[in-house]
């Protein structure tokens, strides 16, 4: 919180600063009022790995609205943020894909733009998914698991934290040791286990960084040998359906990770939902008014 009302003083700042030596810039203004948003942001939408559902999503988003002219480009979560910084600390426009919870939404001001057709759907939920068997493999685990359920905030308590500079053990660690009440619900009458070895895998975004630590240390509690394993989204699916891996905490849906779910539909457990009122979809910084809409990337 401290940090967004930090970055709101500085944007006001600012824009007052420039405001107050603006007298010769009025062409230059003029001449970028002129200017289209596709040309403003070189019909550029900056991406994230290609194998994630959001950048499948988002090139469905493409084709729907149309949007033949524009480019994603796709690196990694890391370098999305560092240009969505990049741009923000100077005020330029940028267009980026996003989901919440995130980080991004608490440091910096943004917006999701309408979808109005609905291609990255609605609000959705992250699901916990465990291979076939894990329920009669280790009982003591998957009753943890399948009762573990938190919220966007708990987890940007997380995430912002690592952000910061703060190690995701660390960090996760500090949100246990406040939530204690949260742990003694997932863990109520468990018996600790002596060892038993569970691996969890995700892929590393920053929101699935913060789940899959914090969970490693409540089933580390707990007596559990924990691997954490951090692969692509194909393999992070086709490791769960093969029995590779034991439990992913990071299945977005109904939308994000539909292609992987109907891909192995019935070779893995779905234990329910772990977090409510998520979403994606494409995602600019507020001081860019006049873009409100994925629609508006037409013009
Ligand atoms: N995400 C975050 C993932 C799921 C979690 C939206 C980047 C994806 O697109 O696959």
């Amino acid at each position: 919180m401290f940090k967004k009302l930090t970055g709101i003083g500085t944007a006001a700042l600012l824009t007052l600063g420039l405001a107050a030596c603006s007298g010769d810039s009025t062409n230059a203004n003029a001449e970028k009022e002129e200017e289209s948003i596709g040309e403003s942001v070189d019909y550029t939408i900056t991406g994230i790995d290609p194998g994630s559902g959001h950048m499948q999503a988002t090139e469905r988003v493409l084709a729907e609205y149309e949007l033949s002219d524009w480019e994603l480009t796709s690196a990694n979560g890391a370098a999305m943020t560092a240009a969505l910084k990049r741009a923000y600390d100077k005020e330029e426009p940028i267009i980026v894909t996003g989901w919440n919870p995130h980080w991004k939404f608490i440091t910096f001001d943004l917006k999701f733009l309408d979808d109005p057709e609905l291609v990255y759907g609605d609000v959705e939920q992250i699901h916990t998914y465990a291979r076939l068997g894990l329920k009669e493999d280790l009982p003591e685990a998957y009753t943890i698991l399948e009762r573990f359920q938190w919220t966007p905030e708990d987890m940007g308590e997380i995430m912002i934290e690592i952000e910061d500079g703060i190690a995701p053990e660390d960090a996760s660690r500090n949100w246990i040791d406040k939530n204690d009440d949260k742990i003694a619900e997932w863990t109520e009458g468990v018996e600790s286990v002596d060892g038993d070895e569970i691996t969890l895998v995700y892929s590393p975004w920053d929101s699935e960084i913060a789940s899959h630590n914090m969970m490693k240390l409540v089933l580390e509690d707990m007596g559990h040998k924990v691997t954490l394993s951090s692969v692509e989204p194909g393999p992070l699916f086709s490791s769960l359906a093969s029995g590779g891996a034991d439990v992913s905490l990071a299945a977005w849906l109904p939308y994000t990770h539909k292609d992987y779910v109907e891909k192995y539909e019935g070779k893995f457990d779905d234990l329910g939902a772990n977090m409510e009122g998520v979403r994606q979809g494409l995602v600019v910084p507020t001081y860019m008014e006049d873009v409100n809409s994925i629609e508006d990337l037409k013009n």
